[in-house]
């Protein structure tokens, strides 16, 4: 079995690009190590912190992230790093030629009932020209993601990495090695399985509860035939699931929060799932336009989303066109 970075030095991967993911897999496997222990090392639980976005975090996203930051400035290649965990963007070598955004702990709402979280990440480059340190760097579309990925902390820890080529997994060896153990990933076009948090259904838009309506009817209902549900609110782990065997994940607009577009982040969560998503053959939309062409107006922006079987994700657009 292939080591990750000879893998990609055979893929004939840029090599600074290669020693950054080298280096973001340092970080992850530290995270990888503290969530093993769970209870034992005193990480679980919530801290007397809100992040930016008002949201309470958790003892293990603050570690997560301070690992992250840490490990990702001590790089000279490192220009700065955008995290959900920060309330701007943190900046370390002046020179350096990268950006990377991340969702330290996605699913953390997940972390004391051990159920899988993940690392979600990013790869942009400073654009040409004199920049200063600012927030305005990491404002580029998803298209101009160099690469993006995550780490899925479950049961075995496995990275799933696109560089614009592909998708790849690589399972975390008790070696500390990251092994290739899926080449070329392709998401099914067509699926039977979907994942939205149905709790949330009476504030969706009407075109969502007739799409999600038409699959629950199931044989019964116009589409011929049944659907099975999934959610396990921890979108890295629903993502791989669907990198796996296909499906439709959603966390649409909901009108909780009318001015906001959605729950999830555009640059740490809808972007670098969307370039992993369509690089597996699948598609990712806002349930109107693909998310990946959003110019971003501040790193915070959030997205609605609807990502997984191309095919699934078309007839979903259909409806919200058609309504
Ligand atoms: P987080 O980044 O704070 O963990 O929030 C994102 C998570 C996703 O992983 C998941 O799809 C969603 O929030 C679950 O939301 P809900 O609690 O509404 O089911
Ligand atoms: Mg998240």
């Amino acid at each position: 079995m292939q080591l990750l970075s000879n893998f990609l030095k055979h893929k004939k991967i840029d090599s600074e690009l290669i020693e950054l993911i080298d280096t973001l897999m340092l970080a992850c496997k530290e995270i990888a190590l503290q969530l093993r222990e769970g209870e034992l090392s005193g990480v679980l639980g919530i801290s007397d912190n809100t992040n930016v976005q008002g949201e309470t975090q958790k003892k293990l996203d603050i570690i997560a992230n301070e690992v992250l930051k840490k490990v990702l400035l001590d790089n000279p290649l490192v220009r700065g790093v955008a995290s959900e965990e920060e309330d701007h963007a943190v900046f370390g070598n002046p020179e350096g030629r990268f950006l990377v955004t991340f969702d330290p702990l996605d699913g953390s709402s997940n972390i004391d009932i051990n159920v899988s979280v993940g690392t979600i990440f990013s790869i942009l480059e400073v654009p040409p020209g004199e920049h200063e340190d600012s927030d305005s760097l990491f404002l580029q579309p998803g298209t101009q993601q160099l690469a993006a990925g995550y780490v899925l902390y479950g049961p075995h820890a496995v990275l799933a990495l696109t560089t614009g080529d592909g998708v790849n997994m690589f399972t975390l060896a008790h070696t500390g090695d990251f092994l290739l153990t899926h080449e070329d990933v392709t998401v099914p076009s067509t699926t039977r399985e979907f994942a939205i948090n149905m709790s949330n259904q009476r504030y969706w838009e009407p075109a969502m509860r007739d799409y999600i309506g038409d699959l629950i009817a199931g044989s019964d209902g116009p589409r011929e035939q049944n659907y099975n549900m999934r959610w396990i609110a921890s979108m890295v782990a629903e993502v791989h699931r669907i990198l796996t065997r296909g499906g439709l994940f959603s966390y649409p607009w909901d009108s909780r929060n009318p001015g906001q577009p959605g729950k999830l982040r555009l640059m740490y969560e809808g972007n670098p799932m969307s370039m992993l998503i369509e690089q597996a053959g699948g598609a990712s939309t806002t349930c109107y336009d693909r998310i990946m062409e959003i110019q971003p107006e501040h790193i915070h922006q959030r997205v609605a989303v609807a990502l997984g079987s191309r095919e699934e994700v078309q007839t979903l657009m259909r409806y919200h066109q058609d309504s």
